[in-house]
């Protein structure tokens, strides 16, 4: 049972996944033997009473009704439709009963990325870190359009709404990497808005919450800023190969450096430092001509060694290019 659940679905990890897996194989298993019996009663029925060469042509005698049979039709499918709903319930509300002493974090849904806010002050992209045996919940909300949180070893889903707050929670009984998917069409990147959840033991958890934020401040900035372009998330719009995706390739923009870049008003800008950093405080003041103004501002997101970081990072590509 427990080879054939794996190999179906995800691990589960959350205290929750187990029961709602089995409610899945009650109903699953209870629908195939209802279907056997009406299938194979009906192939049955087919061939003893077919009509075969030599038999007189009869008409269908008028059939009683049989009390016994009928009650039987109305009575199993009640009790399996009893215990689908009294077992879905009982699911249901473990599922939005938060226990007491969870760990709340804010998730945020931006066009294409999860923005995380721990209860400390730590903030993380695309990578939300929980310790196991502790009920996390995640108070969810987007900035833009709709987006769906779901973390399939949990079992746990959530739409992600602009301007409402959404509850969700789950905790994790094994450590692990797994995966976080956004299960609502949200535009163009929708299918690379993917998250990583890493779940740690209580004490690992505590030192990576000690040092987040912190751990990068010995990295040089053109490595830090390399870290930030895919740790921020900046990949999911920005190639380093010079493909176009929704925003210009870092490339592109790197060998414009001190050259007048075109806007989609009309008028120009030099691309220099101070260009760089507006574009990622306030995308949607300078919007590059043939672009669209989706880029998300990154007020708040980024500390200013971080904008130097990824400032020195984009100047390298240049000069790799020339060599
Ligand atoms: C949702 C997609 C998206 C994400 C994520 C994103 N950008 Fe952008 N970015 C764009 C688009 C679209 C443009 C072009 C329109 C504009 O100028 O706002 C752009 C423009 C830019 C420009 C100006 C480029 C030029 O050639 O003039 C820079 C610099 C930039 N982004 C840096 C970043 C950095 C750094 C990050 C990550 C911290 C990032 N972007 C994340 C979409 C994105
Ligand atoms: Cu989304």
């Amino acid at each position: 049972m427990d080879r054939l659940t794996e190999y179906l679905f995800p691990k589960q990890v959350s205290s929750f996944a187990h029961d709602i897996d089995n409610l899945f194989y009650f109903i699953f298993y209870a629908s195939i033997v209802l279907f056997l019996i009406v299938v194979i009663g009906m192939v049955y029925l087919a061939i003893k009473y077919r009509f075969k060469k030599g038999d007189d042509i009869r008409l269908t005698s008028s059939l009683d009704h049989n009390n016994t049979l009928e009650a039987m039709f109305f009575i199993i499918p009640l009790i399996l439709v009893m215990i689908t709903f009294v077992w879905g319930i009982k699911s249901y509300l473990d599922m939005i009963t938060v226990p007491d002493g969870a760990i709340e974090i804010q998730v945020k849904g931006q066009k294409w990325a999860w923005i995380y806010d721990y209860p400390e002050g730590q903030n993380t992209m695309n990578e939300l870190v929980v310790p196991m045996d502790t009920p996390i919940k995640v108070i969810l909300s987007s900035t833009d359009v709709l987006h769906s949180f779901y973390i399939p070893v949990m079992r746990a889903k959530m739409d992600v709404l602009p301007n409402r707050y959404n509850v969700m929670w789950f905790d994790a009984n094994q450590p692990g990497e797994y995966p976080i998917f956004c299960t609502e069409y949200c535009g163009t990147s929708h299918s690379g808005m993917i998250g990583k959840l890493t779940v740690l033991p209580k004490k690992a958890y505590e030192i990576w919450l000690a040092e987040a934020g912190s751990a990068d401040d010995d990295l040089p900035l053109e490595e830090l800023g390399e870290k930030l372009y895919t740790k921020k998330a900046c990949n999911t719009c920005h190639t380093l190969d010079g493909t176009a995706l929704v925003g210009p390739s870092y490339l592109e923009t790197s060998q414009m450096w001190g050259q007048e870049r075109v806007l989609d008003n009309g008028s120009s800008v030099v691309v220099d430092e101070n260009y760089i950093r507006s574009s990622m405080l306030e995308p949607q003041t300078q919007i590059v001509a043939g672009y669209q103004n989706v880029m998300p501002t990154y007020q708040g997101l980024l500390n200013d060694r971080e904008l130097d970081a990824l400032i020195a990072f984009l100047k390298t590509l240049k000069e790799d290019s020339q060599i």
